[in-house]
């Protein structure tokens, strides 16, 4: 209704990745259905298109975050928009295994400079480390100079965080893709 039938939205493909047991699986589904879902480790991938406006869908690909499978992660950098990368902030003995996985996953999708949003998950738990914690810990400023970045508190148990997550990655993607000059129509 008053909506033009010829237009239609446009998929932006989003790669999410992160540790095992970091919460990639729950809050996509929190984020996509608004309810908390029992996961089991993701062998493989999830993928969820989450509609952001009439405009945009993200495509969300939730690659399992076992050893085994990150040495997939960067085979589905190649068409890829944005990277969501989520962390469990409770988590301190992970955290530099974490933040080598993102620097690893960054230094392969190299040309493209994709965007960046940092899902500092699980901050209902006491102990959390906070968005400014993390983002130094990851040395982030140096590490993402040359792209952009944003980091977001959230948890998928509670739901806080996710939809501003979400928006900041459709805000890049969007930008991006305008400068790129590949689609005029927001
Ligand atoms: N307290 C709390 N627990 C969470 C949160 N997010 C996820 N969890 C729990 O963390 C565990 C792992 O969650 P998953 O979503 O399966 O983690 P994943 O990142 O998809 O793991 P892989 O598929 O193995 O890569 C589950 O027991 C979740 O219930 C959160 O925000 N807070
Ligand atoms: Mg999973």
């Amino acid at each position: 209704m008053g909506q033009n039938p010829t237009k239609q939205s446009k998929d932006a493909v989003i790669l999410m990745v992160g540790l095992d047991d970091a919460g990639k699986s729950s809050l996509l589904y929190k984020m996509k259905f608004g309810e908390t879902v029992t996961t089991t480790p993701t062998i493989g991938f999830n993928v969820e298109r989450i509609e952001m406006d009439r405009n945009i869908s993200l495509m969300v690909w939730d690659v399992g975050g076992q050893q085994t499978m990150r040495l997939y992660w960067k085979s589905y950098c190649r068409d890829t928009d944005g990277i969501m990368f989520v962390v469990d902030s409770s988590n301190k003995e992970r955290l530099e295994e974490s933040q080598e996985e993102l620097e690893y996953i960054l230094r392969h999708s190299m040309q493209k400079k994709l965007p960046l949003v940092l899902l500092a998950n699980k901050q209902d738990l006491p102990g959390a480390l906070t968005a400014a914690e993390i983002t130094r810990e990851f040395n982030l400023k140096r590490m993402c100079c040359d792209r952009d970045w944003f980091v977001q508190p959230c948890s998928a148990k509670t739901g806080s965080g996710l939809e501003q997550g979400f928006r900041q990655m459709d805000l890049f993607v969007k930008t991006s893709l305008l400068n790129d000059n590949t689609f005029k129509s927001f």
